[in-house]
């Protein structure tokens, strides 16, 4: 039901024209006529075991969502006395604007920024959530003149298992003020969960309600993954879900995915820097029902997988 695109990756290191190492995690979307991916790139020498040099954005672009080309240099690097790194990026088209969501690693915990920007050159962060929240993505439609987003802040005190962190729905007039905040998705909903949930990429809408991609982890005891850092025993499986949530209360989920519809398999998703893990990050719904998923491969590039629409929905209700 899922097609993985047979040229995948469909960006990687040695696309780019500076330096870098990993690129994964990327949000992509149609904005002013092209597809446009910002990506996450952490460079340094990660194979020999060493630490990043650091990370930044960069953006590539694309006529056909398919052959991508990188920009010449990074389009945003965030380092403050407060501020580590910017990563992850989700991006929204919302009445012809472009915003992104991005995790943000501080001194003081990980925070979630909600960032405006006409060109990709210049970035104007509206609001930051309190630690720890992360895996924030808007929806591409206001409700009630609210913009609206789904979020992953991650308690560790307050959950009794072992980081049960679950989807969470907030609204806002204007991208800096956030409320209303519901519960839309606990961790131990998801069947074959038995760590985490986040959010993937923005939902899409369609006939049956919102379409939304999440990311689900496991873990078992003993069972170890590919990876290259030092001293570190990499041991979660990120696999990919979906939900369904309600147009009009899209904090209400009508239907779910009840088995994982990707899990890592091919040798670029199960070997490199983290291996077993799918991160989707971008999902476009074209005008003949194709869905184009884009996702992290093993935190080492970014792949595309394509599905019928129809058929993703089905998996949700049945
Ligand atoms: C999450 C984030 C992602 C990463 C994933 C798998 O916690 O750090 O950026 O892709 O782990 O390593």
């Amino acid at each position: 039901m899922i097609h993985r695109y047979e040229k995948n990756p469909v960006l990687a290191a040695k696309d780019i024209p500076y330096p870098a190492t990993l690129i994964f995690n990327a949000g992509v979307t149609k904005y002013a006529g092209r597809y446009v991916m910002v990506f996450r790139n952490d460079w340094g020498d990660w194979k020999g075991g060493g630490g990043p040099a650091g990370t930044n954005l960069g953006v590539a672009y694309s006529e056909d969502g398919m052959t991508w080309k990188a920009e010449n240099a990074p389009c945003w690097e965030l380092e403050t006395d407060e501020i580590r790194r910017v990563y992850d990026p989700r991006l929204t088209v919302i009445d012809g604007s472009l915003y992104l969501c991005v995790a943000v690693d501080t001194n003081h915990g990980i925070r979630g920024g909600v960032v405006k920007t006409e060109d990709l050159k210049h970035f104007e962060i509206l609001s930051m959530t309190a630690p720890d929240n992360r895996n924030m993505v808007l929806f591409p439609e206001k409700h009630d003149g609210k913009i609206m987003r789904l979020e992953r802040p991650f308690p560790v005190y307050s959950r009794p298992g072992n980081e049960d962190f679950d989807i969470w729905f907030s609204d806002s007039p204007d991208g800096c003020y956030w409320g209303n905040t519901r519960l839309v998705l606990g961790a131990e909903q998801v069947p074959w969960c038995n760590n985490k949930i986040g959010p993937a990429a923005p939902p899409i809408k369609t006939k049956a309600g919102w379409l939304a991609l999440i990311h689900v982890v496991d873990t078992e005891p003993g069972r170890v993954f590919e990876g290259w850092e030092k001293n570190f025993v990499w041991t979660k499986r990120y696999t990919m879900g979906l939900m369904l949530l309600d147009t009009d209360e899209p904090w209400r989920v009508i239907g779910m995915s009840k088995k994982p519809v990707m899990i890592p398999e091919t040798e670029y998703e199960l070997t490199g820097f983290r291996g077993s893990v799918i991160f989707p990050g971008g999902m476009i719904l074209e005008d003949n029902g194709e869905v184009k998923i884009y996702y992290g491969a093993a935190d080492t590039v970014e792949c595309l997988a394509t599905a019928d629409v129809d058929e993703l929905i089905d998996l949700c209700l049945t």
